[in-house]
């Protein structure tokens, strides 16, 4: 289990097949200089592991914990049964269904434990790192100053090539 002290975000998916689509999250983050920690925790297959790390979390000093889970998905629900940390889920697009399970199981938290769901995949998982990413700019100045830049870098690209012929 990967613990960093300096972390701010903390990477969670269900399975190391989902690193290829996650590992998303952490080039994002790497482009805000925003420290993180990454671990495969499944909540159904090493619950008591999850457990156990959940209880560091809550030691520490995190700023949102972002999981990945695909098919019956519900390491954000259970992450988010331990930690008041929120808590951003990006349901993966595993087969046969591509996702849609997943999304369904991790949109429809009963009322009173909340988590924060994003899209499908690879944007899903870009999204939660730029979400976790807005959360750190309201106390951090650089953070704000890097965030606005990448939006600003964003449109240009989009706006100096309008040809969508190439
Ligand atoms: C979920 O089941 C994981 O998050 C993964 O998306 C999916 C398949 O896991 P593996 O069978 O590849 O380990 O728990």
């Amino acid at each position: 289990m990967i613990v960093n002290n300096d972390a701010q975000v903390a990477i969670l998916m269900g399975s190391k097949s989902d690193w290829p689509v996650m590992e998303h999250a952490a080039t994002t983050l790497d482009k805000f200089n925003i420290a993180y920690e990454a671990n495969v925790i499944s909540a159904h297959r090493c619950h008591d592991h999850l457990v156990e790390y959940l209880n560091t979390v809550n030691q520490r000093e995190l700023k949102a914990i972002i999981c990945g889970a695909g098919l019956a998905a519900h390491l954000a629900g259970v992450v988010a049964s331990k930690t008041i940390i929120p808590v951003l889920a990006v349901p993966m697009d595993a087969k046969p269904l591509d996702g849609l399970d997943a999304l369904l199981s991790t949109v429809q938290m009963p009322g009173g434990i909340p988590v924060a769901t994003f899209a499908i995949g690879k944007p899903g998982v870009v999204n939660a790192a730029l979400f976790a990413t807005s959360i750190i700019a309201r106390e951090d100045v650089d953070v704000r100053g890097k965030l606005s830049t990448f939006r600003a870098d964003q449109t240009a690209k989009l706006t100096e090539n309008t040809d969508p012929r190439g």
